[in-house]
């Protein structure tokens, strides 16, 4: 953005930061990528520096040889966990070598952009209890082309299985904001990228360090900065590119666990929405919170549902109400559930099909809401529809809350089993395939048709 270029910092006025790096057995060419764009593009006054973490990784290529590289770089060290840490305890050890003002916690595979860091550390030296992320842009897994986000950036969500979600800005926000270039305020960050003041970092009580490889803890510091008095936010004008890779490099076995501490530690009773969309995940044995707990009264933090109603108004909550949520299965084909698969996923399209129960909510978790829909809460809201003279059930985004409601999207789960969908006339059936594979379809109701007979399950 052209505002962004004209900007002028008097350096002399903004803190210093040391750049924290973990790195779990990290090619050396995105390695040193991240590493030299941060000494490169950072003012050297500012730049205090670069605290690599190596969390125990086993590529011979990171032992003598990176030691090697960087002991001719100034302001990089190296440091090295005595056992698998996980990216929570990882950067923390990285953060209590570092002598600078702000913390900057950058992931392993990245490159900043000139005129990356004066803004975030701007935007601390303005208010010491915002963390500040940079705009995320995309560098491409297999060319490692760099892809530079023009426009308005997008803000950080979730859904209410607790996977991250990216959003458009808000009209509110939009409308609060003065200049194009002010941060933008998120509910919540992606993780990786973002700066914090190294003293309110601290008395926010730095990040729960029962969290063990991968996941949870962009949310549980999302939830906790709003919730106890500071704010999240992304600055405009600072870009930093990050390789998202197409498959999970390690395995990443903690994200239900990690998820579930902060639920239990900063949800409330809104929990109940994700635990009914991850069965699984009440089985977690997530471990000691109780000091979480501690500090959430140390810090009178206000309520999850505060946070829902000031921070993040738009999201959807749930009815959940008792026996009118999980999975629908079939009474004609007692096996299987109504299952929903994104398109990405099903080269058919957006549609219910059926598919072997299993338990574990995901792509079998429905919810009928008082207003009659049939909701499936993914990215976005879905609500299921039949399009016109179709007999397949579609699903479609979810009119706004507050709005009315399409006559297409009201279904009636009727007494004798049958969800019956008023608009067309006719009856959801499920049915087999010439192949012999169950699937579901719109047809007229018959009297007494197990086909047409449905229950929610626990
Ligand atoms: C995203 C975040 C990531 C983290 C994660 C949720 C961005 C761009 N990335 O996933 O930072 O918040 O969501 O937990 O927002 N690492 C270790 N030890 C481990 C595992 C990972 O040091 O046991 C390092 C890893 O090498 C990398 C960083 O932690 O530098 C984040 O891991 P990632 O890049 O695999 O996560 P990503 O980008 O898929
Ligand atoms: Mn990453």
């Amino acid at each position: 953005m052209y505002e962004c270029k004209s900007q002028t910092f008097n350096y002399r006025k903004l803190p210093t930061t040391s750049v924290i790096i973990a790195f779990y057995n990290e090619a050396m060419s995105t390695l040193l990528r991240t590493i030299h764009s941060v000494l490169e593009m950072s003012p050297s006054v500012l730049l205090k520096e670069i605290i690599l973490v190596d969390d125990f990784s086993d590529k011979v290529y990171l032992k003598t040889q990176l030691e090697t590289y960087i002991s001719s770089l100034e302001r990089v060290r190296l440091i090295r966990t005595n056992k698998r840490e996980g990216l929570v305890r990882a950067r923390l050890i990285g953060a209590t070598y570092a002598i600078g003002d702000v913390l900057t916690f950058l992931d392993c595979h990245c490159e900043c952009v000139t005129g990356w860091l004066e803004p975030l550390l701007e935007r601390i030296a303005e208010n010491e209890t915002a963390i500040v992320c940079p705009v995320i842009d995309t560098i491409d897994w297999n060319t490692f082309e760099f892809y530079m986000q023009t426009g308005e950036p997008m803000i950080g969500g979730f859904d209410w299985r607790l996977t991250f979600q990216w959003h458009a800005v808000p009209e509110q926000e939009r409308q609060r904001r003065k200049s194009r270039i002010d941060p933008i305020r998120s509910p919540t960050m992606a993780g990786g990228l973002f700066a914090v003041s190294k003293k309110y970092f601290e008395y926010l009580g730095t990040y729960d360090t029962g969290m063990e490889v991968w996941g949870g803890e962009n949310l549980e510091l999302s939830f906790r900065v709003w919730q106890c008095g500071g704010s999240l936010e992304i600055h405009p004008c600072s870009h930093v590119g990050h390789v998202f890779p197409k498959k999970a490099p390690y395995a990443r076995p903690n994200f239900l666990q990690n998820t579930a501490r902060a639920a239990e530690v900063w949800m409330d009773s809104y929990k109940e929405h994700f635990y009914n969309r991850n069965p699984p995940a009440r089985k977690e044995k997530y471990g000691d919170i109780s000091e979480r707990i501690i500090l959430r009264d140390r810090l009178h933090c206000k309520s999850f549902d505060w946070y829902l109603k000031n921070v993040f108004p738009d999201l959807h909550v749930p009815e959940d109400r008792p026996g009118w949520h999980g999975a629908i299965r079939s009474e004609g084909i007692s096996s299987e559930c109504l299952d929903y698969n994104a398109p990405d996923h099903n080269p058919t399209g957006a549609h219910l099909s059926l598919f072997g129960c299993h338990g574990q909510g995901g792509n079998q978790f429905f919810e009928y809401t008082e207003n009659k829909e049939i909701r499936f809460n993914s990215v976005t809201e879905l609500c299921a529809e039949v399009p016109e003279r179709q007999t397949y059930i579609g699903m479609k985004h979810c009119p706004k809350d507050g709005t009315i409601i399409a006559t297409n999207l009201v279904w009636e789960f009727r007494q004798d089993g049958t969800i019956f969908h008023p608009h067309s006339g006719f009856c959801v059936t499920s049915y087999r395939t010439p192949e012999g594979r169950g699937d579901v379809h719109m047809a007229p109701c018959q009297p007494s048709d197990k086909n047409q007979f449905w229950k929610f399950e626990r």
